[in-house]
């Protein structure tokens, strides 16, 4: 049987992989062919990103990965959502890439919050206001730089930026657009009101554009030039979401450095209550609504470390952890996981001290394990909060929580969502981003008919865990 090779570019906070899948109608095969560590980097008061860096990761990624495969059809590119880059006619970066976690925005959001408007914001574009939304993040920059609306031409969201670097093609993808607070609730257009209200020119963007089309071929990259740039959904947290198999009445998480909980619908969910939670209401990058729910997750839990100078370096040193805390009592308190404070604290462990003492805690954990035992619960907690929301808001009785990213390889947590929400927890072994990321590129080559098809045919090799509730 004839395979295709296509090479996911999956970009996380903290690191990023090249995976090739190979597919065909028997199944589709992963082998990861590059890892590296990503940060962020602080310089003075603010936190940025490292392009180059990134860039030349990418490269020798699909280097190996056209040794590997020789065959290698196409590549896609997906990373976390609302940075961008901001360049000039000549597509040349004009401002320095700042990292999400940066807190410049907090002074305009308060403004936001206080004023009223972000209520406006939510009408417009289904997108609660966070501290780094693209369209505050530009905001900020504008009003601090406003010489940039000279000379910059568009802005790219990171996937799409690195796009462009590859094949030369400049295009803001769907799901990336949603996720900044840039387009529309519904419909396929950027927010008019909301980008007047920012002060952000139309121009900077185009489109936007659906996934699962050709974009051009990689042309920086010696060697590489008969291989396929295919515009995949350019968030990860989309590629996951629309990688998941569905058994029945399933709500969905996505768990890494963030923890999202939510669904692929034909609506999006509005009115208060929905405004009142938080709902995201992002976007599939097909056009489909995805909304969900953001919640800190187990970046509350690497942040921590440091503190106890130590990291697991192994899937099985993290197993060792897990077993640790699974063996702590469970503790009768929680850490408010909305806290703004542990949106990037210099010291996590003492962010989270503080803010226990704040609500009357006196007993601090003490070991790694026993916090690793508060994170997860209080994880397990605030998740099972919101899907009780949503089953609320949708009128949706869920029987299944599916469960994918690196969170789900966590027994621990896996086990107190489904002892808080009182609902089976499935974690499938699935890359999901990967295999989203793939599946968009297949549609773009024209190998497939329909996500569908490509998702029926890779969850019957999915093996799962089901961890029922106990509590
Ligand atoms: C996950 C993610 C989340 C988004 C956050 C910031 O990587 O993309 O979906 O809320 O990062 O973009």
């Amino acid at each position: 049987m004839k395979r295709t090779h296509c090479a996911a570019i999956d970009l996380g906070a903290t690191s990023g992989r090249v995976i090739v899948g190979s597919y065909s109608n028997d199944g589709l095969e992963l082998t990861e062919v590059r890892r590296f560590p990503n940060a962020f980097h602080r310089l003075g008061k603010n936190e940025y990103w490292d392009l180059g860096g990134f860039f030349s990761e990418i490269k020798k990624g699909l280097i190996e990965a056209k040794k590997i495969f020789p065959e290698l059809a196409s590549c896609g590119v997906d990373t976390w959502g609302v940075d961008y880059a901001m360049v000039d006619r000549s597509g040349r970066l004009v401002f320095p890439v700042h990292a999400y976690r940066d807190e410049r925005t907090e002074p305009l959001l308060k403004k936001l919050k206080s004023s009223g408007k972000d209520k406006n914001i939510y009408d417009w574009t289904g997108i609660p206001g966070i501290n780094y939304n693209t369209t505050l993040q530009l905001a900020e920059t504008i009003a601090k730089y406003p010489h940039l609306k000279d000379v910059v031409d568009r802005v790219l969201l990171l996937a799409d930026y690195f796009n462009y670097q590859l094949c030369g093609a400049m295009a803001n993808e769907f799901s990336l657009a949603s996720t900044g607070q840039l387009l529309q609730i519904d419909g396929d257009h950027f927010s008019k009101e909301t980008l007047d209200f920012f002060d952000i020119p139309k121009s900077w963007f185009a489109g936007p554009t659906k996934a699962g089309r050709k974009l051009g071929k990689v042309s920086s990259v010696e060697g590489l030039d008969d291989v396929e740039v295919v515009l995949v959904p350019g968030h990860d947290t989309s590629c996951a979401f629309e990688a998941i198999p569905q058994i029945g009445n399933d709500i969905l998480i996505s768990a890494g450095t963030w923890l999202l909980t939510g669904g692929l619908t034909e609506k999006p969910a509005t009115g208060e209550e929905a405004f009142e939670l938080g709902v995201s209401n992002e976007r599939a990058g097909n056009g489909g609504h995805r909304p969900n729910k953001i919640l800190l997750g187990l970046w509350l839990l690497e942040k921590t470390l440091p503190a106890f100078e130590t990291r697991p370096s192994s899937e099985a040193e993290w197993k060792a952890l897990i077993e640790a805390a699974e063996d702590e009592a469970a503790p009768g308190f929680s850490i408010d996981t909305s806290d703004q404070t542990l949106f990037n604290p210099t010291d996590m462990k003492a962010a989270i001290d503080a803010n226990l003492k704040r609500q009357g805690v006196s007993e601090l954990p003490q070991t790694l394990p026993a916090y690793t035992r508060l994170i997860c619960d209080s994880l397990g907690r605030s998740v099972a909060q919101t899907v009780e929301k949503f089953s609320r808001m949708t009128s949706t009785q869920f029987d299944n929580v599916a469960i994918v990213g690196g969170g789900s390889k966590n027994r621990l947590l896996c086990q107190r969502i489904a002892d808080f929400s009182g609902l089976p927890v499935t974690s499938y072994n699935l890359e999901g981003t990967a295999v989203g990321n793939i599946g968009y590129q297949l549609l773009g080559l024209g190998r497939i008919d329909s996500l569908d098809t490509f998702r029926a045919n890779v969850s019957k090799d999915l093996t799962k865990h089901v961890y029922e509730p106990k509590t």
